[in-house]
């Protein structure tokens, strides 16, 4: 069934009002997805002190129903973006008495201690889909309508084909910017201090290239950020009835924006939803999928992995998992040192023997176990490990002359702007006797530049512990240093 086809399906569908209860019904995993025991949609993340909270839809479609059935809107919660907890439905399409159905895609916008729940929803006008705004005094509720109808709907003048998606973005300066839009329509405009008007007219941003729905904003290092959905079959999808998540960058919160590349590749269910934040140091993305026992396009649910920049501030695609992220209590606990800090405890890396599949002459293996610190994943100050030329997998081991037993590594890796970059992806393993096999529930061998990457795993007794590592396309691999920690 065609895109069109479904949206279009979805707008003749009347979907009852349903009061949903908001009891706590704690559900923690520590995989992707996050929730299996319902399905959920269209996340939304929001960081308030130690809290990671997610605002999601729920998909109530049945087995075999193409159709969506969306009629609450739910917040999960993690105090370490790996194990969560459900906390029921917080709103619903009951919360906007103008509107009738379809509660669609939804984000939680903070100013002044309250907070703000821009939903896309199904209004009882003109036309099809709305924006509504919610508020509440806590990230939990209560909420309630702060409007009375619609911030934004069919009748607003330059609106989108379908107004559904909105991400909302305060900045430093407290002007506020609401961008929206689905069927390639985006639209933005600014919000009035109440964040409950449009403040000015709404223009069509430019720089967005394949736009199709899903925008999400945020700012870092001074920069502005646009994620969004994109459906175009050149790089991004294997067909047009899916969508990956690509960005853009602007200086300037409404534009123009410059289109940097994909952010998330295709994911199993058709839509593609995400958002981005940074959590205790660390950053995510989080968006949805078709994976949960009988999920499917209108049965998804939410998946959460780690987001890495580049050192020029672009962003590297994710790498999805079934995993998710290794568990982030914040306070520098072991999987987050903090920044340019090695992570503590007794390292077996300076009393092994090193090797390596291949190291250019002009570097030095040493590098790898002599205890540099490195400023950062240039800084050669302590000597380089790096294979240029040689591209695809590669493996630096450490050996003992008798067993250790190590539960936790951390590797520091090399990118010299030429060459040389951080690989796509990396494996710790140990030799068990007679192979080299994975570490056994490694938390994600993690590939970032300008930071200790700690990788941890159940502990294993071995006299050889291995990291193989691939490159990106195109580029040759290095490490500055790689820890090895005594369990
Ligand atoms: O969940 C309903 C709609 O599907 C959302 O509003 C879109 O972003 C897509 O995920």
């Amino acid at each position: 069934m065609s895109r069109r086809r479904w949206f279009a399906a979805i707008a003749a569908a009347t979907v009852a009002t349903v009061l949903t209860g908001v009891a706590l019904t704690p559900v923690a995993h520590a995989a992707n997805p996050i929730i299996t025991n319902i399905y959920t949609a269209d996340p939304a993340p929001l960081v308030v002190g130690n809290t990671m909270y997610i605002y999601a839809g729920r998909d109530e479609a049945a087995a075999g129903n193409n159709n969506f059935v969306m009629r609450e809107w739910r917040v999960l919660s993690s105090t370490n973006a790996a194990t969560w907890t459900d906390n029921g439905a917080r709103a619903n399409i009951g919360t906007f008495a103008w509107a009738g159905a379809d509660a669609w895609a939804g984000e939680v916008e903070p100013r002044n201690g309250r907070y703000y729940w821009y939903t896309s929803i199904n209004g009882n006008g003109p036309g099809w889909m709305d924006i509504g705004v919610a508020v509440g005094d806590s990230p939990l509720g209560p909420f309630t309508d702060a409007k009375g109808g619609p911030l934004i709907s069919d009748s607003t003048a330059n609106s989108s084909g379908l107004n559904i998606d909105p991400t909302v973005f305060v900045d430093d300066d407290g002007q506020a910017y609401i961008y929206w839009g689905g069927y390639w329509g985006v639209r933005a405009a600014r919000l009035t201090s109440n964040m409950i008007e449009l403040d000015g007219p709404v223009v069509t941003p430019s720089g967005l290239t394949n736009y199709w729905e899903a925008p999400w904003m945020f700012k870092r290092n001074g920069l502005y950020y646009m994620m969004y959905a994109a459906n175009d079959t050149g790089g991004c999808v294997t067909s047009s009835s899916y969508a990956c998540q690509r960005y853009a960058t602007a200086t300037n919160p409404m534009g123009p924006w410059t289109h940097r590349g994909v952010v998330l590749g295709q994911v199993s269910s058709t839509t593609n939803h995400a958002g981005i934040v940074q959590f205790n140091g660390e950053w995510y993305i989080v968006y949805h999928n078709a994976n949960a026992p009988g999920g499917g396009n209108f049965r998804r649910s939410v998946a959460v992995d780690r987001l890495f920049f580049n050192a020029d501030g672009t962003i590297q695609q994710v790498t999805q998992t079934t995993t998710g992220p290794p568990p982030n209590p914040g306070g520098g606990g072991p999987t987050t040192p903090p920044p340019g800090q090695p992570p503590t405890g007794t390292n077996l890396a300076s009393s092994a023997t090193r090797s390596t599949s291949y190291v250019s002459t002009w570097e030095n293996l040493a590098a790898i176990n002599n205890g540099g610190v490195p400023a950062n994943s240039q800084d050669r100050s302590n000597l380089a490990y790096g294979n240029w030329p040689e591209q695809g997998t590669q493996w630096i081991e450490y050996q003992w002359p008798s067993a250790r037993t190590v539960n936790r590594t951390a590797a520091y890796w090399f990118d010299d702007n030429q060459g040389i970059d951080v690989p796509a992806s990396c494996q710790v393993q140990y030799w068990n006797g007679s192979a080299y096999v994975n570490a056994p529930n490694q938390s994600g061998c993690g590939v970032a530049g300008n930071a200790y990457n700690v990788t941890t795993f159940t502990s294993v007794s071995t006299t050889r512990l291995r990291l193989t590592f691939t490159s990106r396309t195109g580029f040759s691999t290095g490490v500055l240093e790689w820890m090895a920690f005594q369990a």
